[in-house]
């Protein structure tokens, strides 16, 4: 007999192919009338599989009575009610550490992009223009830059060492200052906006965290100023940011997540000083593989009884 498992989205396939070997699979996203379907299968489920886009609520835990764990596809768990889990004495897995260096990796990316118009130069080629004459010339992130780094967890850490290697100073805003590490610390993230050249929104998302890069916080970054954000659209005020983008009060923007992603603002879409991508941080094959495998490492140490591999500490 197979264990039961209630999956709230279907995750990377190659993980959901020994997900539906492993168990017998409730796949709520399919389920035309969500509360009979969790009714019906209420009384077996000890685990549920959740993902960024499709978490779990205090409602739905609350209808699994025998609910244990949820072992979350990512290491943001803002798709998952976290006081929930732990009002309710369950214990959530994450998939950290396998993420750290591919995001960090992208960071980079569309910070370059953003600031040497690398999307831009590419469509003047394909255009044709470049046989008219040379493209303008872009802004740099060479020249004594300063970024600040808003979250120096572990994909900030790997964001800061790249951003050293490409000569840029580092700083760094969180909820405390940080033994050991060598990059000064903003108690206050106006201040340190007010300071750097870029801002790098490496925070996670949720409640706690809405809205904390401002528009007064936007406006210190400064006409020459960028945003890259690899976090949660819901770190910035996006609606302000389209402003301050538009109205030149704010350099550029990288942007791999967006407030209410998949859909992305026109306006935003239509400034030549952002570059977007599809919130593909972690999204290569290799480490979608290991963030699936700590999926499954977790859900069979839970059915073996034995102590999950990357239970959430948030
Ligand atoms: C995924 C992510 O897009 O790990 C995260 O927090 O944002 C991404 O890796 C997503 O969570 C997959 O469900």
């Amino acid at each position: 007999m197979k264990p039961d498992l209630l999956q709230m989205g279907p995750m990377y396939p190659p993980t959901q192919k020994v997900l539906d070997e492993t168990y017998t699979l409730h796949k709520l996203w399919e389920a035309t009338d969500c509360d009979a379907f969790l009714a019906s299968v209420a009384d077996k489920i000890t685990a549920v599989g959740s993902t960024g886009g499709k978490g779990i609520d205090d409602a739905t835990m609350g209808k699994l009575p025998k609910l244990k764990v949820i072992a979350h596809f990512g290491v943001g768990v803002d798709s998952v009610d976290v006081d929930a889990v732990k009002r309710r004495g369950l214990t959530l897995t994450n998939t950290p550490d396998v993420l750290t260096e591919e995001v960090a990796d992208l960071t980079l990316a569309i910070l370059l992009a953003a600031i040497r118009r690398v999307p831009q130069g590419d469509r003047y080629v394909r255009d044709g223009k470049w046989l008219k004459g040379p493209m303008p010339l872009t802004a740099s992130l060479q020249y004594g830059k300063t970024a600040g780094i808003l979250g120096l967890g572990r994909i900030g850490k790997a964001i800061a060492k790249r951003l050293e290697a490409f000569n840029v100073k580092v700083a760094y805003q969180g909820r405390s200052k940080q033994s050991g590490v060598p990059y000064p610390y903003y108690a206050d993230l106006l201040s340190m906006a007010k300071d750097v050249d870029i801002l790098i929104v490496a925070a996670p998302g949720g409640p706690e965290t809405r809205g904390i890069v401002s528009r007064q916080v936007l406006e210190a970054l400064g006409p020459e100023g960028v945003i890259v954000n690899i976090a949660r659209g819901s770190l910035i005020d996006e609606t302000a940011m389209i402003e301050v983008l538009k109205s030149g009060k704010l350099g550029a923007a990288g942007l791999d997540v967006f407030d209410k992603e998949p859909k992305v603002p026109e306006e935003l879409l239509a400034l030549e000083n952002v570059v977007v991508q599809p919130h593909v941080g972690s999204a290569t094959h290799p480490t979608r593989k290991a963030m699936g495998q700590l999926v499954i490492d977790n859900l069979a140490a839970h059915f073996a009884g034995k102590p999950l591999v990357t239970p959430y500490s948030g």
